[in-house]
């Protein structure tokens, strides 16, 4: 394989960096703060309703300005415009990458191949209305004229997890008369646990698959038919019990699925960038339409800031430079998210994917091999569950791990002292990570002296934090597609296909070879390596014995 020519790494703006680092990397930030004591309230800033305060990354005014220039010398902001133009930059599989026209408003145009799909988007959801009002009000009945209780979304990676977490993050505003679940593994334990206190006849299921071919998920399909039909007892049963979201009509249709129960998307939508689309269907029953919109006005809402707003100011291109200043200067691994709101348990797993597979690339749009580092690995839980477990090591280990913290200013759920709790501990933990502990602070403290270095808090440990009022639908709109355009940005100046996965489509492939060699009656000679020739032997032999 060709290598990379370094276009990145020869850029200007990308030398001033490397230069500009060795500068700046042993600078504290206590300095940076005693240097300049408004630094907190100049490196913030504050718009479509987020208030993002920079100030505690180790950055002067210099690196931003590089990592601008940086952006626009990979022509940051001609790569917007041409995937708001729906222009074809998935390259490998010359697609063009729309999700933003799923949050369009009605009378905006955006064109793919001459076409105006802005109207597409909304019949669609208009249908999706139509559907989740009738669930949500009784009107919909199930086969033995029941209403439905129970919604089960069935679909994995792309097609799951949006909707958990989206379900997750706006439980508060989901109607609490259903109950909502989600099958994705293939390991029959996930559908019978979704299932083993349901009743079929109050239960719909949704299955969510683009390209309704995916294993795991036409598995736990067709077991959750099985499983209706062997309690209602008919055929005609599954119009009444089962919706399907996809792109591939006639695979939805060889199910037996009513069309008039498919909700459809295109294309232009990557599985990871969909939860917006029709596969939102199950955030729609859960919250309803109106929140639902709003929840796509928000998206919306930072689209519309990601293209217009400088890079200075422009919150997904800040997040996601800072990102690229941490992983390709200070060669940092790992980013952690950390939301401090329990109704965002699952927004780090999210962000995983759509991060990772965003940017866990090494060759470049040209095909040639990267010489730099691309997409970290991101991680997370709620605060201040994390603070009992892990932080530890982002205070006191060897590795450099930039923060971002999430909090809102007014909780959900007033109850006592709860939200002042929660959120005095986010602003203590960035605090204490950017400042540290010194010695002479700790034997100030009367610690004898054998015990100071390991109550020593270096500090200089860097942060974001995200600032907001309060959870609502069209903030998560916000939340998302701030870091959907961060992971962009950063596709950009690595210049990765950030809209490809052919690693999730190698797994596909390799999981249907093996599984016929599982069988233990199997006479198939095998072919692999030793030590998976062994594994599959012992697993025939085990699972065959029934002792
Ligand atoms: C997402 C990936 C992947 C995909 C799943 C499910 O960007 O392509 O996670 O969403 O493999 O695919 P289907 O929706 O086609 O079942």
């Amino acid at each position: 394989m060709a290598t990379s020519t370094s276009s990145l790494t020869q850029r200007p703006a990308w030398r001033a960096l490397g230069a500009h680092y060795q500068k700046i990397k042993d600078v504290h930030l206590r300095q940076l703060f005693a240097d300049d004591p408004k630094r907190g309230e100049r490196l913030v800033v504050e718009d479509v309703g987020l208030y993002f305060d920079y100030s505690k990354n180790r950055v002067n005014e210099e690196t931003i300005r590089l990592l601008v220039a940086l952006a626009e010398e990979c022509g940051l902001r001609a790569r917007i415009e041409a995937m708001f133009g729906g222009e074809k930059i998935n390259v490998t599989e010359k697609r063009a990458v729309l999700h933003v026209a799923l949050r369009a408003p009605r009378e905006q145009s955006i064109l793919v191949d001459g076409e105006n799909v802005v109207p597409k988007v909304h019949e669609v959801l208009d249908r999706m209305a139509d559907f989740a009002n009738r669930v949500r009000s009784g009107g919909w009945k199930g086969h033995t004229g029941k209403r439905i209780r129970n919604v089960i979304n069935i679909g994995i990676g792309g097609s799951d997890l949006g909707p958990v977490m989206a379900y997750e993050a706006l439980r508060h505003y989901s109607q609490r008369d259903l109950t909502f679940r989600f099958v994705s593994n293939v390991d029959g334990t996930d559908f019978a646990e979704a299932t083993h206190d349901l009743k079929a006849e109050e239960t719909l299921f949704i299955v969510s698959s683009k390209t309704f071919t995916t294993q795991e998920t036409m598995t736990n399909a067709l077991t959750a038919r099985q499983w209706a039909l062997k309690q209602l007892g008919n055929e005609k049963a599954v119009a009444k019990h089962f919706a399907a979201v996809s792109t591939n009509g006639q695979e939805v249709a060889k199910f037996g699925i009513d069309m008039a129960n498919m909700f459809g998307f295109w294309d232009w939508v990557g599985g990871r960038y969909s939860m917006d689309s029709a596969i939102g269907l199950s955030t729609m029953l859960a919250i309803g339409p109106d929140n639902f919109r709003a929840m796509l006005a928000g998206f919306h809402a930072m689209d519309e800031h990601f293209r217009a707003a400088p890079f200075n100011k422009n919150l997904p291109a800040l997040l996601g430079l800072l990102g690229v200043w941490y992983n390709n200067f200070f060669g940092s691994q790992t980013v952690a998210v950390l939301p401090y709101d329990q109704y965002l348990k699952r927004f780090p797993a999210y962000l995983q994917q759509l991060t990772m597979e965003s940017n866990g690339k090494s060759v470049t749009l040209e095909g040639a091999h990267v010489d730099y580092q691309t997409g970290a690995i991101f991680w997370g839980e709620p605060g201040t569950n994390g603070q009992h477990s892990f932080y530890q090591l982002i205070h006191q280990g060897t590795k450099l791990i930039p923060c971002d913290f999430i909090g809102f200013c007014k909780t959900l759920n007033p109850l006592g002292e709860h939200h002042d709790l929660l959120m005095s501990s986010l602003l203590a933990q960035s605090e204490a990570l950017a400042f540290g502990k010194t010695a002479a602070e700790v034997k100030a403290e009367g610690t004898p002296d054998w015990l100071v270095p390991h109550r020593v808090f270096e500090g200089n440990r860097p942060s974001n934090t995200i600032l907001i009022e309060r959870l609502t639908p069209e903030v998560l709109g916000k939340l998302v597609a701030l870091y959907e355009h961060a992971v962009f940005t950063q596709g950009v100046i690595w210049n990765v296909d950030s809209f490809d996965q052919w690693g999730v489509e190698l797994g596909k492939v390799l999981a249907r070879r093996i599984t016929p060699e599982l069988q233990p009656a199997s006479e198939s000679p095998l072919s692999h390596d030793s030590s998976t020739n062994t594994l599959i032997r012992r697993y025939r032999k085990l699972k065959g014995n029934t002792k």
